[in-house]
């Protein structure tokens, strides 16, 4: 028999809505590492398991693709020809990666100006039919939502329900792994969308059995998108994180019941915290995620020094997309990176080594 992962459909597929017949629309997607930090518990002094489940080693690079392999397997099956979506980036790239895979079209709807150069690549790569909008992306999901009133398209952002069926797996790849369900699962927080999804994924591997805990499910936004923190949606929201610059969650409600479920809680960090987190992971562990995802672990690593996580937890932070996404936001950081301009001569290599090696 072979052994050929073929992504998080098949391996799951007793437990999401597809049969025999269903063709499946699949990268490869899933089946992403969960890194045991070595350094950062170390480097805070307290006693935790921390984990990163590592989504950016999806086929593009996000965790948006577990949840686009099954809305577009569904949307094809369903006789789909186009999908539309409005994006802060990562989901318009995996839309247009699946659409391309199935044969379809897809339209995307971006903020001009505020998605990172890489999720516009992919989009364009793909050969997803692009709208930038002179607005954000609550704005672009209201019309989405509109114009699908009014055209032959299939929406795949969160609110259609297989996308959060397929991003459930990344909870069942974690409990696989560790044998149980963390103490605490920590997320960024946008739409809510992964959050929920994550619970979903959870409750149903207790339900069979496959673990016999819950955890605590803590999501962080970013202080100017943190609709969660000022308990209304936000109208003007602004981040370094775009990916997460939103201030209109369409999970609103369901985040609420998860937090209250689960005995979580959200919290919010500065754009400086985010980006101070993103680089601390890179140079010592050798993680490289995108800004937003970085808010799940300065999150986590504030609340532990405070106490609020104790010692002795498992706790897992899900790096929800790949660096590589927003190359722009990283040069930015770096300006005081270790690099010099020399003579391609052997002594200047050599003093340029000795002179770094000093201390
Ligand atoms: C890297 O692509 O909403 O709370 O349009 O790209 O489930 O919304 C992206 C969201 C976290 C938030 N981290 O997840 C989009 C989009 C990254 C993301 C989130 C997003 P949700």
């Amino acid at each position: 028999m072979s052994t050929r992962y073929t992504g998080l459909i098949n391996k799951y597929r007793d437990h999401l809505p597809v049969n025999d017949d269903t063709r499946l629309i699949s990268l490869g997607e899933g089946n992403t590492p969960l890194i045991r930090l070595n350094n950062v518990p170390r480097a805070i002094g307290k006693d935790v398991d921390i984990y990163v489940k590592y989504e950016g080693l999806n086929p593009t690079g996000s965790f948006k693709d577990r949840g686009m392999t099954m809305a577009v397997t569904k949307a094809v099956e369903e006789g789909s020809k186009a999908i539309i979506c409005a994006s802060t980036g990562n989901t318009s790239a995996a839309a247009a990666a699946y659409a391309a895979r199935a044969g379809i079209t897809a339209f995307v709807l971006i903020p001009e100006g505020k998605i990172a150069m890489g999720k516009l690549a992919q989009a364009m790569m793909y050969g997803a039919v692009i709208m930038q909008i002179r607005g954000n992306f609550d704005e672009g999901m209201n019309l989405v939502k509109e114009v699908a009133e009014h055209a032959p398209v299939t929406i795949v952002n969160s609110i259609n329900p297989y996308r959060l069926q397929g991003q459930k797996t990344a909870a069942f790849e974690i409990v696989e792994e560790l044998g149980t369900a963390p103490d605490y699962h920590c997320l960024p927080v946008g739409n809510a969308g992964n959050i929920t999804a994550h619970w979903m994924g959870y409750t149903e591997s207790h339900k069979h059995g496959f673990a016999n805990n819950l955890p605590k499910m803590v999501g962080y936004q970013a202080a100017g998108a943190a609709p969660f923190m000022r308990g209304q949606m936000v109208h003007n929201p602004e981040t370094v994180a775009t990916a997460i610059r939103i201030g209109v969650p369409q999970s609103w409600d369901k985040a609420w019941n998860v937090q209250k479920e689960s005995e979580g809680w959200f919290d919010e960090l500065t754009d400086e915290e985010i980006l101070a987190t993103q680089k601390m992971l890179a140079q010592t562990e050798g993680v490289f995620c995108e800004p937003a995802s970085a808010a799940s672990l300065g999150g986590a690593i504030r609340d532990v020094k405070a106490g609020k996580i104790p010692e002795g937890s498992k706790i897992v932070c899900t790096l929800t997309g790949n660096g590589l996404k927003d190359p722009d936001t990283a040069i930015a950081q770096c300006q005081n990176a270790e690099m010099v301009t020399i003579d391609a001569t052997l002594s200047d290599v050599k003093d340029a080594i000795l002179k770094n090696m000093e201390g």
